[in-house]
């Protein structure tokens, strides 16, 4: 090697040393906040997000800010990469009744789920995380659907898997923020009941009737939850082995945190279906979040009525929204070996993770853009009944899966 390229080679590693300084301020700031104003005005002053070089997040207290970097940040500033404001969100509402006219199953005749079933293909070993609110898991329709974590003993006080969580036998809750009533949400069950419902036991029948659910609570049953909880959520859905993630929620603006944490998730090669929301806006120029991230291993859905028209209240977007499917007169479980009616974008996503569960079980080589990608694919588009998302269409179980036979021989 010659001098030149020796002193070229030393002048970049001096630069790049010098742009690489880290203070508690670079990692401690919210200038990437999407909507600063509305952002502060949600922060838990008192809590922070962490996320550390090795890309794995933790939620810390600390008096304010201040005292926060000098305290926390400083001593280790080598080992962190980003320091936000912890920040409340608020679920949205979902439509809740207890009779329909419509047939209980119609959203599962829309997608042609029994074409997956003639061919045994049920969703047998594979596991969905359902990120969101309480899941009942003594239901009698979900009872025999949730993935156990084997190496923990349930109720002994004690982390046998040391996973940093006690008594994870089921799944785990991570909510920290008070809630106003200690009934518990039905929205958590409901949407587990559409992915993995066992008719065998009662009225509802799940998308992926074999698939295994793995509950990640954080949302409290009155709807509110944390940035910093959700995202603990997820990365304990990440390491219970969930191929996919359901997200029904969304809504926050303030939102660096949580990209870098759908980020990760596209690295491990997860599949995140969101929901687009039910605010009968265009989320390409009206935002929302987890909606509008659009990355590579991310679906976002819209719900259809029975009459396979947009619903008058689904979100839009020909970027960022990506399918549509059955959101309206949805039955599903909820806690107490019951069930309920109700419509929402939250239960059209779980009808597209119950699909990937399916495509999963039938070719469980496949990679997540592969399983986004059928599905995207074989979505059914007819004339003037064309939704606004991106494909202009609504699932198809059926065809999906030949799509997915060709892309994965
Ligand atoms: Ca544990
Ligand atoms: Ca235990």
């Amino acid at each position: 090697m010659d001098v030149q390229k020796i002193l070229s080679a030393v002048a970049c590693v001096l630069v790049f040393t010098a742009c690489s300084k880290k203070s508690s301020n670079s990692v401690f700031s919210d200038s990437t906040a999407l909507d600063s104003a509305a952002c502060m005005g949600q922060a838990i002053k008192s809590k922070f997000i962490v996320q550390w070089e090795d890309g794995r997040f933790t939620v810390e207290s600390g008096t304010d800010a201040e005292s926060f970097k000098k305290e926390f940040i400083e001593p280790q500033l080598e080992s962190i990469r980003r320091v936000e404001f912890d920040r409340r969100i608020q679920i949205e509402s979902t439509k809740e009744y207890a009779s329909s006219s419509v047939s209980d199953t119609w959203g599962l005749s829309m997608i042609k789920a029994n074409s997956a079933y003639t061919q045994g293909v049920y969703g047998q070993g594979i596991k969905v995380a359902v990120v969101d609110a309480y899941v009942d898991v003594t239901h009698p329709q979900l009872a025999g659907r949730i993935a156990v974590n084997t190496g923990e003993i349930p109720n002994n006080g004690i982390d046998d898997d040391k996973n940093g969580i006690v008594d994870d036998y089921y799944g785990a809750s991570f909510v920290s923020v008070p809630s106003s009533t200690t009934t518990p949400s039905p929205h958590g069950s409901h949407v587990a009941g559409i992915i993995a419902a066992d008719s065998n036991f009662g009225p509802v029948s799940g998308v992926a009737p074999r698939a295994q659910i793995i509950p990640a609570q954080f949302i409290a049953n009155d709807g509110g939850g944390s940035l910093g909880d959700a995202i603990l959520a997820l990365q304990y859905a990440a390491s219970r082995g969930a191929k996919i993630i359901n997200a029904s929620w969304g809504g926050a603006p303030c939102v660096a945190s949580l990209k870098n944490a759908f980020q990760v998730l596209e690295s491990q090669g997860i599949l995140v279906v969101v929901a687009a929301g039910n605010d009968a806006r265009d989320i390409d120029v009206y935002p929302e979040f987890p909606a509008s991230f659009d990355l590579s291993n991310q679906i976002t859905v819209a719900a259809s009525s029975v009459s396979d028209f947009m619903t008058s209240w689904s979100n839009s977007g020909f970027e960022f929204v990506h399918v549509a499917a059955p959101g309206e007169h949805i039955l599903s479980t909820i806690p107490g070996n019951s069930s309920t009616y109700m419509d929402g974008t939250s239960m059209a996503a779980p009808f597209v993770s119950g699909t990937a569960a399916l495509l999963w079980s039938y070719k469980p080589n496949a990679t997540a853009k592969q399983i986004k990608a059928a599905i995207e694919q074989s979505v059914d588009v007819t004339s003037g009944h064309e939704f606004k998302v991106k494909t202009r269409g609504r699932i198809n179980i059926q065809k999906a899966l030949q799509v997915l036979g060709q892309l994965v021989p």
